[in-house]
């Protein structure tokens, strides 16, 4: 299913009035309106193939109705999800959940939507039918040389798709890790890892990079070997300019000061970019926004005054993915929602007072730097958000266009409403 240009025309046409009031009151006084205007409207955060299907847990998977059934169908989702939000230009993928049987018309299809292919995925944390090797004791790592041949084997194979769809990085997120004492040693798992991503970075093109994300637990319990962002910078650092270190929010313990080790990577070059989601106790993947919005505008403060400081372009200059994955929600008004968040804390940090924040930092005016940063977070940006999707020919309230035009109820007629998306 499309969603038709004049419909959102007609939507945001009701909501106008409404909506000019509220920018005129943002906008009076700001400071760089038109910069901000400007970054809001060049910014885009890929979706991930594996979040257009409502997602399980182990212990029962509730699917949605109209879930998309083919790589085709995700690909038209994502068409959907960029029609109304004008913000989410690329799609992420999964191999081999979803395999690019025929790259050429999946690239016209996409190219068609206005979308093209940001990251491709790995995946070494399940076995597959006919696979010779099990994964059960780790991948990458594994103590045995020929299942960690038949890792690298498949890491090398998405490569090739990525290249054939014109991806630019591969994302490596590994399983590996122990559940009990004595499990592993710990050197050994390092080094074969090591050993085994330096053999799929020899292979890399050369415009392309290798993102390493790090998760501390789940599924194994006792130890991850590649578990926080000090053991994914060692391995960046030892492979070379092409790595980096990719952040998930939901892959830190509670409380982690996020911001800090984003600001860190920044400034050492190696920060390869987000998956982005929230959490209340670990890898939750609830909706960017949803628990804790403070923290991500404090995210997002570091990233721009970090990239700012070395001459980054925000939208282009490191990777900007959600990954979640629900049991309760549409999975396409959860994007929606997402990118929203995630738009919003980039305006904030975007509007931050940053010579004033400065000049409080070098006088150790603690309450004052307080003030500032709030001051921002505080600050209703959303019309600045309605404004630079209205410019660009999206919705003013992507979820409410959404549901006005009955973009579900449509998915469902088509595609029946017992379908089951891969992912998972
Ligand atoms: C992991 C990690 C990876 C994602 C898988 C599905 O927890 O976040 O990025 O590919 O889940
Ligand atoms: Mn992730
Ligand atoms: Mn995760």
């Amino acid at each position: 299913m499309q969603v038709e240009k004049y419909k959102i025309e007609e939507l945001n046409h009701q909501e106008l009035a409404e909506h000019k009031r509220k920018l005129d009151f943002v906008s009076h006084n700001l400071p760089g309106l038109d910069d901000v205007m400007g970054k809001l409207q060049a910014f885009n955060v890929a979706i991930p193939s594996w979040a257009l299907g409502t997602g399980g847990t182990r212990f029962g998977r509730f699917s949605g109705g109209g879930e998309p059934r083919s790589l085709e169908e995700k690909i038209e989702d994502v068409g959907v999800i960029n029609a109304l939000n004008k913000s989410s230009n690329s799609i992420s993928l999964h191999i081999p959940w979803d395999i690019p049987d025929n790259a050429p018309a999946i690239k016209t299809l996409a190219a068609q939507l206005g979308l093209h292919f940001d990251a491709v995925n790995s995946n070494t944390f399940q076995d597959q039918p006919n696979q010779k090797y099990s994964y059960k004791f780790g991948s990458l790592h594994h103590v045995d040389k020929a299942v960690r041949k038949q890792a690298i084997e498949h890491n090398i194979e998405v490569i090739k798709y990525g290249v054939q769809l014109d991806s630019k990085a591969l994302s490596v997120w590994l399983s590996d890790g122990s559940n009990f004492p004595g499990q592993l040693n710990f050197r050994q798992a390092f080094q074969n890892t090591l050993e085994s991503l330096q053999e799929i970075y020899s292979t890399l093109p050369d415009d392309w990079k290798m993102w390493i994300e790090y998760k501390p637990f789940e599924p194994n319990f006792y130890s991850t070997t590649i578990g926080d962002w000090g053991q994914s910078l060692l391995l960046a650092n030892k492979l070379g300019a092409k790595a980096s270190t990719l952040v998930d929010l939901g892959h830190h313990l509670p409380n982690t000061n996020i911001e800090q080790i984003v600001s860190l990577l920044l400034m050492e070059g190696k920060l390869a970019g987000f998956h982005f989601n929230d959490s209340k106790y670990g890898d939750d993947d609830l909706t960017v926004g949803s628990i804790n919005p403070y923290q991500l505008f404090l995210i997002f403060n570091e990233l721009v005054e970090g990239m700012d400081a070395r001459g980054m372009t925000h939208s282009t200059d490191i990777g900007w993915m959600i990954d979640a994955s629900h049991n309760v929600k549409d999975p396409i008004e959860d994007l929606l929602q997402s990118v929203q968040a995630i738009k919003i804390a980039y305006a904030q940090a975007l509007i931050v007072d940053k010579a004033a924040l400065k000049a409080a930092q070098q006088n150790n005016d603690v309450t004052l730097a307080q003030e500032i940063l709030q001051q921002a977070y505080r600050t209703d940006v959303r019309p600045l958000v309605a404004q630079a999707s209205l410019l660009l020919g999206g919705a003013l309230s992507p979820v409410n266009a959404y549901r006005s035009l009955q973009v579900r109820e449509n998915l469902i007629k088509e595609r029946g409403l017992k379908t089951v998306a891969t992912g998972l």
